[in-house]
């Protein structure tokens, strides 16, 4: 082929996209020739073409090893006579767990199961990811897929809490950013600062995670077909908006409470958002929160608020913004400590009263609506009764609910409203370049699987979030798959996996499913926690719910990480949500114009792409949309996303429950294995055809093993049988429209027809006169 034609350029990625461990000056190379001048294809000079070819060279090297290994594997039938220790792709050894722990006592933490990669949480600082040594071969992967197959990627990562998926997501990020080399430095370091404040926002520390993600993020980076990156969107899923008013046991409230609280104080600026440094705010008093060696101090906390400051500045907000978010989390904290009195009214109806008038004014001025129009939205509540509106009081329990709902909505809405408002900061920074046919990887990293002590609503909703991503998975990994063999008439085993359908059937059903009688006992006014668990038990009849004896409110679900007790105490109220129309009308009368934002809407709909979900629930009718169906409308909104790109898996790994670094516990590993379905991957990748190829692409591909370059062999799977055999293939399958190769046929394919096309190279240099 042509030195500089799509072929070649196809043969570069093919280089690239191996999993063998990139070399420093390899990979200097990979920066500045492959990614500048290949695909973006450009000329390249001389000099480049030398250095190409000793990266050829070295390539040899490590092919030659390679090549042996593949040998083995072909001609021992999978016994392997290697070093399991050497291979990094893990799909051909039956024992996983096993070498995953040899691994892991030598760092290496990341280990391919065919096209699946394995990363288990080494709780420790590890020394890859210097610039040298940087990038984990999946990121080249996924990267070189964008520029090659110009379709979207989309990174899922998964496991469960404390595995490592948000710092995964990080490092992702951040490899990505470096390989995609923006022209633009400034969008390159936004980029990076947009992850560390949204988990500001968005994490908080939990009995399994100091740093747990308590919402579902998404983040798209875009590329021009360079490989450039030119910009970034955030979605944000699912925030658990009941930790602002109530955390569990030992548990904390979100991050940035505790930096503004910190950070204000440092700055002398206490007062000036009305709070007081001698009396902690209530939301952040949890006194039940472990005292252990990682408690947080107050200087930590203040550079962290530093931090957080320097982010919101470089990404673009403005002061004026900034003041108006600290204000806004100083309402907040200030409504947790409102309190409320009960006065006996003449009609005998409970009434409630402010007992600390003060603090009410601190609110209302900080949120710049009127004092005495908050304490009546406090305190009492329309009801329209014949078509009359009559103002009745609330009650004591009444009136701290309704602050309660207050401070989750303004804190949700705000935390969407930060997230829009970096869209369109960043969206204002996109470069639009002529070649820019919109590449985009997305990255998403989701709260993990829980199961507590205790298990509330919003584990519930967690949990069924990673049941569906697990649905997804094993779609593409197995159903797909099998449908393909039927679809094309091949021969294969079929492999048996755990399916998890039931299971979202169970709670995504309509009208009887889990949440559909949660939503409907939501809209009974007599209804109780106690009546939607017997509601539950009368209509869900399936061996993975069940009531478990001596807990009042209690049930059981078996997911397909295990089994979690759930206590429905609070399960209808945290559903409704309610919040009342008085708040809300009195917020949209607010003088702060963020405050007004947060409660009128639509928030915004960013860009011309428009793919930003807006809530739906912030319509005209605050009060109709449950958690429940939001959650649902969301959780479509966010597969949607995952099934228009070509997803790749990374399943984070937990080696021990005590966040140690150096412990495998083997036990816990290979339950983690078996119910993330890798283990079955495995085996599907060592039966299964993990290659299917469209006849004319493997022709394409790969005819210059079997044909003369000017040839134009016919499309037929005569063609591509002629190419297998003449390469010495056995055990393919041949399908209707599609070649079925295992995967190391294509290793070895690959490797063929680059030692086919490094002749090519060193003859065309050697033709021009440039080897000397
Ligand atoms: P998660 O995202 O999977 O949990 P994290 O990514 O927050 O888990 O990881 C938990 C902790 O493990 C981090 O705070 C680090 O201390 C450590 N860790 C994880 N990955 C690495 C790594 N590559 N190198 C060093 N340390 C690491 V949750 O959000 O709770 O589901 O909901
Ligand atoms: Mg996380």
């Amino acid at each position: 082929p042509e030195l500089w034609s799509d072929d070649f350029n196809d043969f570069i990625c093919k280089c690239l996209i191996k999993d063998f461990e990139l070399r420093p000056n390899v990979l200097d190379l990979l920066q500045h020739v492959f990614i500048k001048q290949i695909i973006g294809k450009e000329r390249i000079l001389q000099k480049q073409l030398i250095e190409l070819i000793d990266l050829n060279q070295q390539i040899g090297v490590i092919e030659k090893t390679r090549h042996e290994r593949i040998h083995t594997r072909k001609g021992s039938h999978m016994k392997m006579q290697t070093d399991p220790d050497e291979v990094d792709d893990l799909a051909t050894l039956e024992v996983l767990d096993e070498q995953l722990q040899s691994r892991y006592g030598r760092d290496q933490i990341y280990t391919y199961v065919g096209d699946i990669l394995i990363a288990v949480n080494p709780f420790h600082t590890m020394e890859i990811y210097t610039p040298q040594r940087y990038f984990v071969s999946a990121v080249i992967n996924i990267f070189m897929k964008i520029s090659v197959s110009l379709c979207v990627q989309c990174v899922v990562i998964s496991g469960e809490s404390g595995a490592g998926k948000t710092e995964s997501a990080h490092l992702l990020v951040q490899q990505l950013t470096v390989l995609g080399k923006a022209n633009n430095r400034t969008l390159q370091e936004k980029i990076l600062l947009v992850n560390s404040l949204v988990e500001a926002f968005g994490n908080a520390c939990t009995v399994i995670n100091d740093n747990s993600s308590r919402f579902g993020k998404y983040l798209e980076m875009k590329f021009t077909c360079g490989g450039t990156v030119v910009g970034a969107q955030i979605s944000e899923y699912l925030l658990e908006k009941s930790r602002v008013i109530h955390q569990a046991v030992g548990e904390r409230n979100f991050h940035i409470f505790y930096y503004i609280y910190a950070g204000l104080a440092d700055r002398k600026k206490l007062a000036h958002y009305k709070l007081s440094d001698s009396k902690t705010p209530k939301y952040l008093c949890n006194e039940h929160v472990k005292l252990g060696p990682d408690i947080v101090s107050k200087a930590f906390y203040k550079e962290q608020f530093d931090a957080v400051e320097q982010c919101f500045k470089v990404i673009g907000f403005t002061l004026e913004e900034l003041g108006s978010v600290y204000s806004t989390l100083a309402a907040i904290l200030n409504s947790g400590d409102i309190e409320f009195s009960p006065v006996a009214s003449e009609h005998q109806t409970d009434k409630s009263n402010i007992s600390n008038i003060s603090v009410l004014e601190n609110v209302a001025s900080l949120l710049c609506i009127r004092s005495d129009e908050l304490q009546e939205a406090l305190t009492s509540h329309c009801v329209v009764a014949r078509g009359e509106t009559i103002v009745r009081p609330n009650t004591v329990e009444k009136a701290a609910e309704v602050t309660d709902a207050m401070s989750k909505a303004l804190y949700g809405r705000l935390f969407s409203w930060i997230v829009n408002r970096i869209n369109s900061l960043l969206q204002g920074q996109m470069m639009i370049c002529n070649d820019d046919k919109g590449l985009n990887i997305g990255i998403l990293d989701i709260f993990g699987f829980e199961n507590f002590k205790k298990n509330s609503f919003e584990q519930l909703c967690i949990n069924i979030a990673n049941e569906q991503i697990q649905f997804y998975f094993n779609q593409h990994i197995f159903a797909w798959e099998q449908d393909e063999y039927l679809n094309e008439e091949v021969d294969a085993r079929v492999i048996e996996y755990e399916d998890n359908r039931p299971l979202l059937d169970l709670f995504l059903q309509k009208p009887m499913g889990m949440l559909s009688l949660l939503d409907e006992e939501s809209r009974f006014p007599q209804a109780t926690d106690q009546t939607l668990v017997e509601k539950f038990e009368d209509n869900l009849k399936t061996k993975s719910f069940w009531r478990p004896k001596r807990v009042d409110l209690g049930f059981g679900i078996h997911h397909y990480a295990g089994k979690v007790i759930y206590n429905a105490a609070g399960f209808l109220a945290k559903n409704r949500d309610t919040l009342p129309a008085d708040i809300v009308l009195l917020l949209r009368s607010s003088e702060n114009e963020l405050v007004r934002k947060l409660v009128t809407h639509p928030l915004t709909k960013t860009g011309e792409h428009g793919d930003t979900p807006y809530h739906p629930r912030e319509t005209t009718n605050m009060r109709t949309q449950t958690v429940a169906s939001y959650f649902r409308y969301s959780l479509m909104d966010l597969l949607s996303k995952m099934v228009a790109g070509q997803p790749h898996f990374v399943r984070c790994i937990k080696p021990n429950n005590d966040r140690q670094a150096n412990k495998f516990d083997r036990e816990k590993v290979l339950v983690q294995l078996r119910y993330t379905g890798v283990l079955e991957t495995a085996k599907i990748r060592r039966q299964g055809y993990s290659h299917r190829i469209l006849f004319a692409n493997f022709i394409k591909r790969y005819y210059i093993l079997a044909f003369h370059a000017h040839e134009e062999p016919a499309v037929t799977p005569e063609t591509c049988a002629a190419i297998l055999e003449k390469a010495k293939l056995e055990n393919w399958a041949m399908g209707k429209t599609k070649v079925f190769l295992k995967y190391y046929h294509v290793e070895h394919l690959n490797l063929m027809v680059q030692q086919a096309t490094n002749r090519i190279i060193l003859l065309q240099a050697y033709v021009r006169g440039w080897l000397g």
